[in-house]
Order: structure tokens, then sequence, then C-alpha cells
């Protein structure tokens, strides 16, 4: 756990209520905090997103609009920040609802004291670890840390929604490592392993931050690009090809591998209108790069199947 100081932000309209908060920092008995203060929903807002704070007390009362709001408005951006609801009097009504709507905590103003507010900060803390954990272990491929098949499914379906919605191009490259069940009978299953974790290594650079690559089987990765059209997913096809094949990965006692991949490539709007055909369309292509010779890279092409739905 990181001992540093964290930051702490109060979203609160009241100036007498961030002097107070403060006043009880001060009485803390162990543990490094500084106290922020944010008096307006649209800066407490645009701080707590910022994603530098370790926990954020929000109150209830925020001048014309509520605390409640500015949670879910939270909330539904992907806040990872724990928050702690803070009332000005115990309302049942209110605290359920703040914590039914993401709140980790709740504290009533009137019975805040240092040691209460102490120990609800180091709570929230500790349970925003542990939802990141548990976040990491839903989403992550264990064996090479990029994302699960269960992530990219999701990202894929929100990503196709929200590309078609702007009208945006959306980019989708299907990998599949090229007889890659030979590494395993000659070299053995814990080196194939050490190759698959080489792979997603040199794969995760030749795209953007933005862009997301998974493991979504065995010896088959994905990759979801952001605004790519055809021309810019089949160029990142062929990175993926080239950071792979152009040097043998040394993962054993054995002298280093030479490996290869085949990608296919396609992109929305021009492919396909749902994430599903999008994946079944690059899928194909890959399946050409595979009948070409492997260790290549193919767009998608209607023309390719015509005839052979
Ligand atoms: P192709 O070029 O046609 O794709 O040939 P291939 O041998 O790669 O294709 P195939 O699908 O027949 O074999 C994939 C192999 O990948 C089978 C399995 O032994 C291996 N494999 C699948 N998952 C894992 C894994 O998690 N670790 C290791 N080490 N091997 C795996
Ligand atoms: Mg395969
Ligand atoms: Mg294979």
């Amino acid at each position: 756990m990181d001992t540093g100081t964290k930051r702490i932000l109060l979203i609160d309209d009241d100036r007498i209520q961030f002097r107070l908060t403060q006043a009880h920092f001060s009485n803390f008995r162990q543990g490094s905090y500084t106290l922020e203060w944010a008096a307006t929903y649209e800066e407490g807002i645009a701080r707590l997103l910022s994603g530098v704070y370790a926990v954020c007390l929000l109150d209830y009362r925020l001048g014309e609009r509520d605390g409640l709001q500015l949670l879910r408005e939270a909330v539904a951006a992907d806040c990872r920040t724990p928050i702690i609801f803070l009332t000005a009097e115990s309302s049942a009504a209110v605290d359920i609802e703040a914590m039914e709507s993401g709140a980790l905590d709740y504290l009533v103003k009137g019975e805040i004291n240092p040691h209460l507010l102490e120990r609800s900060l180091r709570y929230a803390l500790k349970m925003g670890e542990t939802l990141e954990a548990l976040r990491r272990l839903a989403t992550q491929d264990e064996l090479t840390g990029l994302l699960n098949r269960r992530a990219f499914d999701r990202l894929l379906a929100e990503e196709t929604e929200r590309a078609r919605r702007f009208g945006h191009a959306l980019g989708i490259v299907m990998i599949d490592l090229d007889h890659f069940k030979a590494i395993n009978d000659a070299h053995g299953h814990s080196v194939g392993d050490a190759v698959l974790r080489e792979v997603a290594a040199r794969i995760r650079p030749t795209v953007r931050t933005v862009d997301r690559i998974a493991r979504i089987g065995g010896e088959e990765f994905a990759a979801i690009l952001l605004q790519a059209d055809g021309a810019s997913a089949l160029d990142a096809a062929r990175r993926m090809c080239e950071a792979v094949g152009s040097a043998p990965i040394a993962a054993g006692p054995s002298a280093p591998l030479a490996v290869s991949l085949s990608a296919g490539s396609a992109s929305l709007p021009a492919d396909a209108d749902l994430g599903v055909a999008l994946m079944d369309a690059a899928d194909r292509a890959l399946y050409r790069a595979k009948a070409a010779g492997r260790n290549q890279a193919v767009r998608w092409v209607p023309t390719h199947d015509a005839g052979h739905p």
C-alpha cells in the first residue's frame, strides 16, 4: 500500500465545513493526508474525474444541485476514486440512496469527529483498493496482463455503439499465432506460455494507448482501434506481424524461437454494422492470411467470400 501523503478532495459549497474538516485533519493520529476544497458542482466533478485524489468527501447540498447528482455523474464516468458521502442531518433515505449510487461510506456532518473521519477515510481507501483488485481480476488476462475475453466483448459492444452514434470509424484486428501447437509440442507448455507473454509485450506498443488489446483465446489476440479506418487498421495489423516476426523470442533454455502471427483486420462502418459482424469480417481476413502462407496481415475485402456467406 502506498504510504505517501494522500490528497483528499472535499466537495462542499460551505467554507465553514472546509475549515472544520481541515481542523479534524490536523487531529488525525496516523496517516498523512492533505485536504483540498472544491466549492461548486462543476469544479468538484472536474477535479474528482482528474483521478488524482485518493478519496473524495462529497456533500449532499451543493447550491442549486445536489451531491447525489454529482455522485451519479461520477460513477457513470467510471470514476475510480472512493467517495464518502456527507449528509447534514441523519436522513436514512439520503444515506441509502448515496450508498446505492456508489458511495463507499457516509458520514452525518453533526456527528463527525477526527477519529470517525480518519477511520472512514482509511476504510474507503482499503475498500477502493479491494474493488480495484476485483475489477482487475474480472477484466484482466492473468498470463499476459492484457484484457480478457469478457472485457473485450463488453468494450467492443460499447465502442461499436459509440462509433455509430458519433459517426466515427472503428478498427479491429484479430490475431492467431502460427503453428503454435508445434512450439508447445517441441518445447513444452511453459515455454509456450513465455512466448505468449512476449508476444503480448511486443504487440502492445504497436498501438496507441487509447486502443485496447485482449487475449481472447489460447493463442489468439484481438485489438480494438479507436477511430481507425480500414487502412489504419491494416497498418496496425502489419505492425503487430512485424513486431513478433522480425526477431526470435528467447523463451526458454533452447535457442531463441522464430515465432510469427497471422492477422486479419476490418473496420466500421465500411465492413460491418455491429461488433459481432466486425469480428467475423476480421476473422475471415485472418483465415485468408493463414491460407496465403501465414506471417502476414490481410484486410477484409467483401469480395473475398462473395457467394460464400
Ligand atoms: P495455425 O498456424 O493454423 O494457427 O496452427 P496452430 O498450431 O497455432 O493452431 P492450433 O489452433 O491447432 O493450436 C493452438 C495451440 O495453442 C493448441 C494449444 O496447445 C496451444 N495453446 C492454447 N492455449 C494455450 C496456453 O494458454 N498456453 C500454451 N502454452 N499453449 C496454449
Ligand atoms: Mg488458434
Ligand atoms: Mg494458431
